[in-house]
């Protein structure tokens, strides 16, 4: 197959790229942006007769459609993706988010293309501490934030775009996703890079928010599944039991890097922080036989870690301006 990757030179996107040359026979065109997220380093050591980059904007009408075109389908990871930055600027979510999705839409319902969107839990909102429930595909959509929203508006446009036109579509949502070539402005490899440049890890609010972890190569082997075997029209969450406390994770991180567990700071909370996330994945786990490699968190973790401690160079361009905006707003 010639599948377009949208985002491919971001966190995930780059991470499955890597994955499906690895598994898969297919060929891919990376149709990105290169927003200060997307970085052609991600890409480096793929084969160039399998992978090529397009520099371009999803909202980019003409150039979406000669694309899509010329492909078989067309995996959609391509976002604004950092809740931070939706509370500070949200008109490029809207931009990115909404209408970049529905040019992506009306290009495959033209010509009859196979596609994946992309798709987040924090769309089904937050669960307090002590909630038993994990979200599932009926969960009511809830979300909180300028990016949850976008995130959810697009969605609906993939559903309507379904059910309206016959678009042959199908939607995953994931929980948090940790792993190689994911920005340091994000919370893990925020906090790793801080403890191997000497800083203290920032922890918003008191820390006892939940995250549900799952490696970004389990994302990836979800989504190949998904696109291989999933009903269209249909809706998977992917996710891989793996809750954690935010203060849980900087304390790991900091054993990991031979540091007291307790070196670290409290800053300002996110304004309208989400307290907990959970995914039950029993659907795509029954139904399409997929499950995660990475089933230790802390294995992956400390994976992680070791990955940017070898790849400085990969992260230290971004470092200093992410830290300067963070420290601008007290966090
Ligand atoms: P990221 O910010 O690392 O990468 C986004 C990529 O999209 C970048 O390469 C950027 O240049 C590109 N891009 C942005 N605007 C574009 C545009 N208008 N046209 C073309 N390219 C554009 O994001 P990520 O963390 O890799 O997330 C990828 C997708 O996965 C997003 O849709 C996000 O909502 C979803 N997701 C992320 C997580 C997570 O934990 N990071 C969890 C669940 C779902
Ligand atoms: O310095 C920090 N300190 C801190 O305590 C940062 C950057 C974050 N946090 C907290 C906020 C969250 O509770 O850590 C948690 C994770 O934060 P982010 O990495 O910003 O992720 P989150 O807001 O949970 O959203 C992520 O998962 C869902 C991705 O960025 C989204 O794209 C995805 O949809």
């Amino acid at each position: 197959m010639k599948i377009i990757v949208t985002g491919g030179a971001g966190f995930i996107g780059s991470n499955f790229v890597h994955h499906a040359v690895a598994h898969t026979s297919s060929s891919f065109t990376v149709l990105d942006k290169l927003t200060y997220a997307g970085n052609l380093a991600s890409l480096e050591g793929l084969p160039a007769d399998r992978v090529r980059v397009v520099q371009g904007d999803i909202c980019d009408a003409a150039l979406v459609d000669e694309l899509v075109r010329d492909h078989d389908a067309v995996v959609h990871y391509a976002a604004e993706s950092h809740n931070d930055n939706s509370l500070d600027d949200p008109r490029p979510f809207v931009d990115t988010n909404i209408l970049g999705t529905f040019t992506l839409l009306e290009a495959v319902r033209r010509h009859d293309k196979r596609f994946h969107h992309i798709s987040t839990d924090e769309v089904y909102g937050d669960l307090e501490l002590d909630d038993p429930n994990r979200f599932t595909e009926t969960t009511p959509y809830n979300p909180s934030s300028p990016y949850s929203s976008t995130k959810a508006g697009s969605d609906l446009l993939v559903r309507a775009w379904v059910r309206s036109f016959g678009v042959r579509a199908t939607i995953s949502n994931c929980s948090n996703n940790y792993g190689p070539y994911q920005h340091v402005e994000k919370f893990i490899p925020r906090q790793i890079t801080n403890v191997l440049r000497g800083e203290r890890p920032k922890l918003y609010g008191s820390g006892e928010n939940v995250r549900d972890w799952i490696h970004a190569d389990d994302h990836s082997a979800a989504v190949l599944t998904i696109l291989e075997r999933g009903v269209i029209g249909e809706t998977y969450l992917i996710g891989a039991d793996g809750e954690k406390s935010n203060r849980e994770v900087v304390e790991l991180i900091l054993t990991t890097l031979g540091q007291p567990s307790d070196a670290y700071d409290h800053v300002k909370d996110r304004s309208g922080h989400d307290l907990r996330y959970a995914i039950d994945s029993s659907k795509l786990r029954t139904e399409l036989g997929w499950a995660p490699r990475f089933a230790d968190f802390e294995a992956g973790l400390r994976a992680t870690v070791e990955w940017y401690r070898k790849h400085e160079e990969w992260w230290a361009p971004q470092k200093d301006a992410t830290e300067a905006r963070y420290a601008a707003q007290g966090q």
